[in-house]
């Protein structure tokens, strides 16, 4: 029956994660996955997150089946945190939020339902991207292509080649904008270049799909929404899908959420009806247990206002072992500049190294990174960085 099929080549970052796990070295450094790990590399549980499970455990509700938009109380805290809980669009009804199994179930449920609603449409991604935006999309049928984003030479962003690339796009094309902390690069657009971006969006009718998952790890929690914010204020029609696995360090709870800005209240209902139509199918209903906590974490006060300590201690720290990066690799390689591991943001950077380099690191040193060079910053800490940036250098040459 089955042996016809092709041999699964792995994922590219989750099959790394397993090799480093049974690396047998105890010096081996995982930069590889997109995990936080705190100063002893531990993935760290949030105080807040055992309070709340703990009142839930407390309560000892029952654990029917969710709606299949999700938890009344999530989908509301959701919004509240996105797009604050003054703005317009909240209170004109025209933002619809479902919970989803974790913000990968939010992409694949708005990109099926692209291809069912809108399917003359392609999407466009960021060159590079996370790996995944393009295996999701192409695996619901929707074609992809990739707009100018990297600049290797000065590892920042070529904002006007993108500019240029999109304002090319037939109307109804989707953008993939990643919203903070881009991945894998780290290099994001600055307010001015976002301000810029819009006008051209709504002249050529485009559709931007935001992926924030990594919010409060670039400049704050609500500064990472800026791009959020800013396209539901120019009246935009847009997704944005949103996790919180990085933020609340819960990644195999599943807690993400998908939202749909819409041009009126009637428009978001016909959308969130279709869009259930959609989880229906798939996986019918999301996570009561990831309800819970972020419901709870983001609308109890006690809870709220240690998880946003929390979440600064952990950009912090990243911040922190970026400039540790780049001293060490300064001193050892004095004649290169390495400016952009503290200019790029969250928990990526992207090396410039290449797969042969990347591989060696891997051998020789222990240290992994996946083969494009992106090393997960969140994976250093005091005890491992130094000798991080020296393996690093060694291999620069
Ligand atoms: N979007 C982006 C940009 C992203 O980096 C990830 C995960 C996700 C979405 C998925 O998050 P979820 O837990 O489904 O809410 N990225 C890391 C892990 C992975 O590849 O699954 C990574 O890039 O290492």
């Amino acid at each position: 029956m089955f042996q016809h099929l092709e041999p699964y080549a792995g994922d590219p970052i989750l099959s790394l994660n397993e090799a480093f796990q049974k690396d047998p070295r105890g010096d081996k450094v995982n930069l590889s996955i997109g995990i936080y790990f705190d100063n002893d590399g531990r993935i760290p549980v949030l105080q807040c997150v055992r309070d709340a499970e703990a009142k839930m455990l407390a309560e000892g509700g029952a654990k029917p089946y969710l709606p299949i938009e999700g938890a009344g109380a999530m989908r509301t805290a959701v919004q509240h945190l996105l797009f604050g809980t003054e703005h317009p669009a909240v209170k004109a009804g025209r933002i619809t939020t479902l919970q989803t199994v974790g913000s990968s179930g939010g992409l694949k449920v708005g990109a099926d339902f692209i291809k069912r609603w809108l399917p003359g449409s392609g999407v466009w991604i960021s060159d590079p991207s996370w790996d995944n935006h393009r295996a999701m999309f192409e695996g619901s049928g929707v074609a992809v292509q990739t707009y100018p984003y990297y600049d290797a030479a000065t590892g920042g962003v070529r904002f006007d080649a993108m500019r240029e690339a999109i304002d090319k796009l037939p109307p109804r094309s989707v953008v993939l904008l990643h919203a903070c902390c881009h991945n894998p690069t780290g290099v994001d657009l600055s307010p001015a270049q976002w301000r810029e971006l819009v006008p051209l969006l709504r002249q050529r009718e485009l559709l931007p799909y935001l992926d924030l998952a990594y919010q409060g790890y670039g400049d704050g929690i609500a500064e990472d929404a800026y791009a959020v914010r800013l396209l539901a204020d120019s009246g935009l029609t847009f997704f944005v899908a949103n996790s919180f696995s990085k933020s609340m360090s819960v990644y195999g709870e599943r807690a993400g959420a998908l939202s749909v800005v819409c041009s009126d209240a009637a428009e978001a209902e016909l959308v969130l009806g279709q869009l259930k139509a959609t989880v229906r199918r798939n996986y019918s209903s999301p996570a009561i247990h990831a309800a819970g906590i972020v419901s709870r974490v983001l609308g109890e006060a006690g809870l709220r206002t240690a998880w946003e300590a929390d979440v600064a201690a952990m950009r912090a720290r990243i911040l922190a072992m970026r400039s540790s990066l780049h001293a060490t690799l300064t001193a050892k390689k004095p004649g290169r500049d390495f400016g952009y591991f503290l200019s790029q943001r969250g928990m990526f950077s992207y090396t410039g190294l290449s797969a042969a380099q990347v591989d060696r690191l891997r051998e020789e040193f222990g240290v992994y990174l996946i083969r494009s060079g992106r090393i997960c910053v969140a994976g250093l800490n005091t005890g491992n960085v130094e000798r991080t940036a020296n393996a690093m250098a060694a291999v620069i040459a």
